[in-house]
């Protein structure tokens, strides 16, 4: 854990220095059964809260030296990201090329300070909806609470005012509308993962189910 995040955080602080290319996972870039699609869909449970910026907050809590519950300002006052990355829907859409822009999960974590036993994250959303995943696989250079997507706030639709992306991970586990981030000693299934989907979610592996 301590040495994959260490390089992660070393490829991180490449990009942020615009020095770095992003990594190839496959030759073919569109994962199986995939098909591209250019107009970003959008998916959700059919509530799209409506979230004010002056009632907006984050709370990071749970196994963590530091928790912290982040104003809008407080939120847009830490170092700021951006980053490309593809996007992929187990309901077989990709996109290629998302510019997000927001907050590297990196500088959230650095933030509150995980505790040792820290091994597991649990997304809670302002629309009910709930997700989780590894803790080394949100410590990666790619991950990020976006605020901005193609330059400009990020749509309520997809998840505005922030949202979580994993862009190696199919995209429901990333949370839209993120209102609380907690790390835990154990894994906690979310929305989907309860009901069936795969809980690793790789789409270069097809995980779409359990
Ligand atoms: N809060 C919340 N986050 C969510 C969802 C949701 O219903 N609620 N749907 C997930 C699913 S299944 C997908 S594919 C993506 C869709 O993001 P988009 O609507 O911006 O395309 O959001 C994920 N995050
Ligand atoms: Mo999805």
């Amino acid at each position: 854990m301590k040495d994959s995040y260490i390089a992660a955080k070393e490829r991180w602080a490449r990009k942020m220095a615009g020095q770095q290319r992003r990594e190839i996972r496959s030759s073919d870039r569109l994962p199986p059964g995939q098909r591209l699609v250019t107009d970003f869909p959008t998916l959700d449970l059919g509530i799209q809260p409506e979230v004010p910026l002056d009632r907006w907050t984050l709370s990071i809590h749970g196994k963590v030296e530091t928790p912290v519950t982040l104003t809008w300002s407080q939120f847009q006052g830490l170092e700021q990201f951006e980053d490309v990355s593809d996007f992929h829907c187990v309901t077989t859409w990709s996109q290629f090329d998302m510019r997000f822009a927001g907050v590297a999960f990196l500088t959230l974590a650095d933030l509150v300070r995980p505790l040792p036993a820290a091994s597991h994250v649990y997304f809670k959303s302002y629309d009910g909806y709930t997700t989780n995943n590894a803790l080394d696989v949100m410590m990666d250079d790619d991950v990020m609470v976006a605020h901005s997507w193609n330059g400009a706030p990020l749509a309520k639709e997809h998840g505005g005012p922030a949202r979580v992306i994993v862009p190696k991970l199919y995209a429901w586990k990333g949370a839209k509308w993120v209102k609380e981030i907690i790390f835990l000693d154990r894994d906690l299934l979310g929305f989907w993962e309860l009901r069936g989907y795969s809980n690793s979610a790789d789409p270069f592996k097809e995980e779409r189910f359990a």
